[in-house]
């Protein structure tokens, strides 16, 4: 790998360095002296993010001269910006001094896009305060479901040695408005909170707190006991109270501005506080209690499911919409878009809506546990708009997901929007060249969620790669098509979950452990039978569909209204039954299984008639990813069909390719994946 990158770097310094991905979408040219010399950026305020906003500019900006000015006043911007300005003179105007640094890159970011500056007359404000990028990395540097190479955090250096890439993150993540952090994983180490690593953590929250970065950590539920030796963690004892106290003093003496803490409790065998008999708001509220003095939050995850009878779909609202009201204000639910996990389609958790009296927050998954991968192209932000767009039909009509969790409809101290970062080491920070534009939608969605993902895709293209239409037009398609492909070639219909066991890359559908926990198991999700296939949700089935308000409740419920993308995740549904098309059930699944793949079969030739606007090493690097996606894309399509005809007993229509793989073969693969938890 090294010998291999040196030997390109001698006879190709220039293309390397500056295209293979390391840049992101900030590939900015430094303007030469003479154009630099004839303009001005002036400064009126002394903060170290105006002049970070200062020198970006003066670095970068090839324009007219801009004014940077700081208006206390005008807090109705929040982190947010005024830009105006002509032809001679622009004036970029915040409330606070981040909001200058996210006005710059504004700038940049038309500059680079090849935008009109000449007219501007931009009001940028935050739709959400907090916008949170979560780490699911360990204290070894492996990531858990992380696909770009080991954790960017070097434990065992820090807080001696800073790699540069430190300073190269945050200021990515600023161009992009996201302004939080956590730095570890869900499932936690209790070491993070020691003294040994909080001063490791305090060297991080130093370099990010340059780009208005806050820093915040996943904490172990039992950390008292475990590093302390408390005979328990029991959140109603005063000594765990008062222990869980001092360690966030201790916290805040070196990282005056950190953020707070997201838990994972009584979660996939996390500790918590039901260990103690104790509901989440005690777990919850104890930490609260602990923070607030120094204005910090808990993000506490409603992921929470266990092997019972009851459907898991339903359990996270079961379990939390009891405690509405219970949360102290500093606390924030923190809910997965959909209500199993993260998989290629869900309809929305019906929770959100569902606690008038608790601030919620969504949280997406970028890295691509269950979409391929870093292997597989997959543009994210129509999976995210998917989301925040559906309508909840909490008190009335037009109540988003977006709406409910930004504040606009019930008021919480903070909003906020998270989602699990897909960055690691790798030279091109996300494994997929393409993986990168998922990082750049969640940052752009969660400044700005009425955004469309064209809109996002159009951006991301032009500053990642060229402006030439002729490549962003095919490219943006490619990308607005990438994710229902995916979803096509793995689980159209409302299908899930029918992954293989741990690692979720393969396709499972017919997987069994035995003694193996039933709900991580496929055939708890596709129920495959003689009759049809499905999971009924309906009234005469699990009843998940009466945790969502009407009209919803009613749509879902009857086969002939719930949408056709949904159906099998609401309904058990016979292999005859006719679809809108006039097609059986059968028929239709075959076509979807047959859409997916020819469409990667289109993103290859749409990628192989670019070559001459890319350069070499991305071309190729991406080149490479589709061939690997389009055979995926086949494996998965002949294994679920091959599986589910044993169901069915149906031909696969005639029109179709036919399946190039048998399915007794398809059952022996084994990959090794190791899932580090
Ligand atoms: C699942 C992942 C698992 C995570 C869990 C979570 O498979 O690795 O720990 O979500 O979000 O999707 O806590």
């Amino acid at each position: 790998m090294t010998r291999h990158f040196l030997y390109v770097i001698f006879l190709f310094p220039f293309l390397v360095y500056a295209e293979d991905g390391s840049q992101l979408w900030l590939r900015y040219t430094p303007v030469d002296e003479s154009v630099a010399n004839k303009r001005t950026i002036k400064l009126r305020a002394t903060h170290d993010l105006v002049q970070l906003a200062q020198q970006e500019l003066q670095t970068y900006w090839a324009g007219q001269s801009v004014v940077l000015r700081l208006d206390k006043k005008l807090k109705r911007l929040k982190e947010g910006y005024v830009l105006k300005g002509d032809a001679s003179n622009i004036e970029l105007v915040a409330a606070e001094p981040v909001g200058l640094l996210y006005g710059a890159y504004h700038l940049l970011r038309l500059q680079e896009a090849g935008e009109d500056t000449n007219h501007l007359q931009v009001e940028e404000i935050p739709d959400y305060d907090i916008r949170i990028l979560n780490h699911w990395d360990n204290l070894d540097r492996t990531v858990e479901r992380g696909y770009a190479g080991y954790s960017l955090w070097r434990w065992d250096e820090l807080p001696h040695t800073l790699s540069p890439r430190y300073e190269q993150y945050a200021r990515a993540n600023a161009s992009i408005g996201i302004n939080a952090t956590v730095l570890n994983n869900v499932n936690a180490s209790p070491q993070i909170l020691t003294s040994d690593y909080l001063v490791k953590v305090k060297a991080l929250a130093d370099i990010f707190r340059k780009y208005g970065i806050r820093v915040y950590l996943s904490a172990n539920f039992s950390s008292p006991k475990v590093l302390d030796g408390l005979s328990d963690s029991d959140p109603l004892r005063e000594e765990v109270q008062d222990w869980w106290k001092k360690k966030v003093k201790e916290i805040y003496q070196h990282i005056p501005d950190f953020g707070g803490f997201l838990v994972k409790a009584n979660s996939e065998g996390q500790p918590g506080p039901q260990d103690y008999g104790r509901t989440h708001a005690d777990g919850a509220n104890m930490l609260a209690d602990a923070l607030k003095p120094y204005g910090g939050l808990v993000m506490w995850r409603a992921f929470v499911y266990n092997p019972t009878e009851e459907d898991r779909a339903k359990q996270a609202y079961q379990e939390f919409v009891p405690l509405d009201g219970k949360f102290r204000e500093n606390v924030i639910i923190q809910i997965k878009n959909g209500p199993v996990d993260f998989q290629p389609r869900e309809p929305f958790t019906p929770l959100f809506g569902a606690m008038k009296n608790t601030a919620q927050m969504i949280e997406f998954q970028i890295t691509q546990e269950y979409l391929g991968f870093s292997n597989h192209l997959a543009y994210l932000a129509p999976l995210f708009k998917e989301t925040l767009d559906a309508d909840t039909y909490s008190d009335g009509k037009g109540n988003t997901v977006a709406r409910i969790t930004d504040g606009s409809i019930w008021q919480h101290k903070k909003t906020a929007i998270s989602a699990v970062a897909n960055i690691g080491e790798d030279a091109n920070w996300t494994g997929h060249h393409f993986a990168q534009a998922n990082w750049y939608a969640f940052g752009r969605l969660a400044w700005n969620h009425q955004l469309s993902s064209e809109e996002i895709a159009r951006e991301w293209i032009r500053t990642t790669f060229t402006r030439d239409a002729d490549f962003v037009k095919p490219v943006q398609q490619m990308m607005m098509d990438s994710r229902e492909a995916v979803v096509d070639y793995m689980m159209p219909l409302g299908l899930h979950h029918i992954f293989a066991f741990d690692h979720h890359y393969g396709p499972e559908p017919w997987g069994d452990r035995k003694g193996g926990r039933p709900d991580w198991m496929p055939w708890y999700y596709h129920n495959a039978d003689t009759v049809g296939l499905g999971f009924d949700r309906t009234t005469n089935g699990s009843n998940a569909v009466s945790q969502y308000n009407e009209p919803l409740r009613t749509t879902f419920n009857m086969i002939g209204t719930c949408p056709e993308n949904l159906l099998l995740w609401f309904h058990h549904v016979s292999w005859t039954h006719r679809m809108r098309s006039g097609r059986t059930l059968w028929d239709e699944l075959c076509v979807h299984y047959d859409r997916g793949v020819q469409e990667v079969r289109e993103f290859q030739k749409t990628w192989d008639k670019l070559e001459s606007y890319v350069d070499q090493q991305r071309f190729n690097e991406i080149q490479s990813k589709l061939k690997i996606q389009t055979k995926d894309a086949v494996w998965w399509k002949d294994a679920c069909l091959l599986y589910f005809q044993t169901f069915s007993q149906m031909p696969i229509p005639y029109e179709l390719d036919r399946p190039i793989h048998d399915l007794e073969e398809l059952k022996k693969i084994k990959l090794d994946m190791k899932h580090h938890n």
